[in-house]
């Protein structure tokens, strides 16, 4: 019965969910090397109907936006990968599984991997090389950016490039972030950001010397180093009472829910919205006594109900960002790992945690700083790059801002580092 509805409610859907306005961008002939925004989208009424598959959301988007077709076939591979994480997270939990621990080895941070972590990256990785709409990916798991039709050697930086015809994106990805968590049964989630592919990186290694093929090489990978301002995309996968998918085009947050009877995610929440203001703070708060000053402030002042609101905030903190940012969009709230003594760059990675994660809370109209720069704004330098990330609520996130603008100091990052 229960999937007997589950179908009727989608063959009720209806047959407009997205518009854009004609897009400035983006013929793979006339597509100049840097990316252009998606532009903003005209929404139709019945796109607030819920009820739309994840695949039927795409392909109507698709029709109306054909240069963004492409960008249909990776959103497949994403939801056929979030399904099948979903799945292996939990059945890892059985006592059959040898799916939970350590693997053994540590990845390119220096962190121990777990095994779900090497299983998940090889998944996402499987599911979107066979796309065939991909030049570049990276991945938190691994040391340097791969290819994604030639092979990686294996040695940091010394990858073997192999770009087609069709490579368009570059896919930037978490594949299980909390997963130090995972054993214990606490939500997970997959963080993806996607990029438009630098077209002018292709490489005749017949036809060059070695010095050049590494010099283009170099600069292939580098299609990964943008910043988040140049995002025509992101998402992530919660695994946790429900699967969720989030995303963003550039154009509103919509989420889905994953409805097991009919194996489809379903728009759940279209035009998500994060509350202006909040009372809920979510951060490791045991680093306090380490972090930057002004955030030190702002939050103890939240705490004593002396901040702007004059609300004593709540915290909540899971410890794996996709769930704490998923909540933090659903009720309100400043989620952040801010920089501190130690870290004076925090913890969480540009590429595939900040900068995504600040694209879809920008697109649900709530902020996200490193307390003195929009993350959004700042181009990498390396692939695993840090970040400290304040994000969440408008007024509350100003507030910090406001904090370093007016410290006593003016606060300056590299000083605090000295
Ligand atoms: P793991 O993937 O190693 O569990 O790290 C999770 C994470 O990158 C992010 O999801 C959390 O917000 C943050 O680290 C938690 O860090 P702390 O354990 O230091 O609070």
């Amino acid at each position: 019965m229960m999937r007997l509805l589950s179908l009727l409610l989608l063959v009720a859907i209806p047959t407009r969910c997205v518009a854009f306005l004609p897009s400035t961008s983006t013929t793979r002939s006339s597509r100049p090397s840097r990316p252009l925004s998606v532009k903003p989208p005209v929404l139709d009424d019945v796109c607030e109907t819920m009820g739309v598959t994840l695949t039927r959301f795409m392909n109507e988007v698709a029709m109306l936006n054909p240069e963004l077709k492409e960008l249909t076939t990776i959103f497949g591979a994403i939801d056929t990968a979030c399904k099948a994480i979903s799945n292996e997270v939990k059945r890892s939990q059985l006592p059959s599984s040898e799916t939970l621990g350590y693997q053994g080895a540590v990845n390119a941070q220096g962190e121990d991997q777990k095994k779900l972590d090497v299983i998940t990256n090889d998944l996402l990785k499987r599911a979107l090389r066979f796309t065939g709409r991909l030049g570049v990916l990276a991945s938190e798991e691994e040391d340097t950016p791969v290819d994604v039709i030639g092979r990686s050697t294996g040695k940091s930086g010394s990858l073997e490039i192999v770009l087609d015809e069709t490579t368009d994106y570059v896919v930037c990805f978490d594949p299980l972030d909390g997963s130090s968590n995972v054993d214990a049964g606490i939500p997970t989630g997959t963080i993806i950001g996607i990029f438009e592919h630098d077209e002018t990186c292709e490489i005749d290694f017949d036809n060059i010397g070695e010095d050049e093929a590494a010099e283009q090489e170099a600069r292939c990978l580098a299609n990964t180093l943008q910043p988040g301002t140049n995002l025509v995309a992101a998402a992530y996968c919660l695994y946790s009472s429900s699967t969720f998918l989030t995303l963003t085009l550039g154009n509103g947050v919509y989420m889905f829910t994953l409805d097991e009877t009919i194996g489809e995610f379903i728009l759940a929440k279209p035009n998500v919205r994060i509350p202006e203001s909040s009372s809920i703070y979510s951060f490791n708060e045991a680093n306090l006594d380490y972090w930057d000053e002004p955030m030190r402030e702002v939050v103890e002042r939240w705490r004593e109900g002396t901040g702007r609101s004059g609300v004593r905030f709540s915290s909540r903190y899971i410890g794996s960002m996709v769930g704490d940012v998923h909540r933090t969009l659903m009720y309100g709230g400043v989620f952040g790992y801010p920089g501190d003594t130690k870290n004076p760059n925090g913890k969480l990675r540009l590429l595939y945690e900040g900068a995504p994660m600040a694209f879809i809370m920008e697109q649900a109209g709530g902020l996200a700083t490193t307390g003195t720069q929009r993350v959004m704004e700042i181009t990498p330098e390396v692939v695993h790059q840090r970040v400290p990330v304040i994000m969440g609520s408008k007024n509350d996130v100003i507030e910090v801002i406001e904090c370093y603008k007016t410290a006593a100091a003016p606060f300056s990052r590299a000083a605090a580092a000295a």
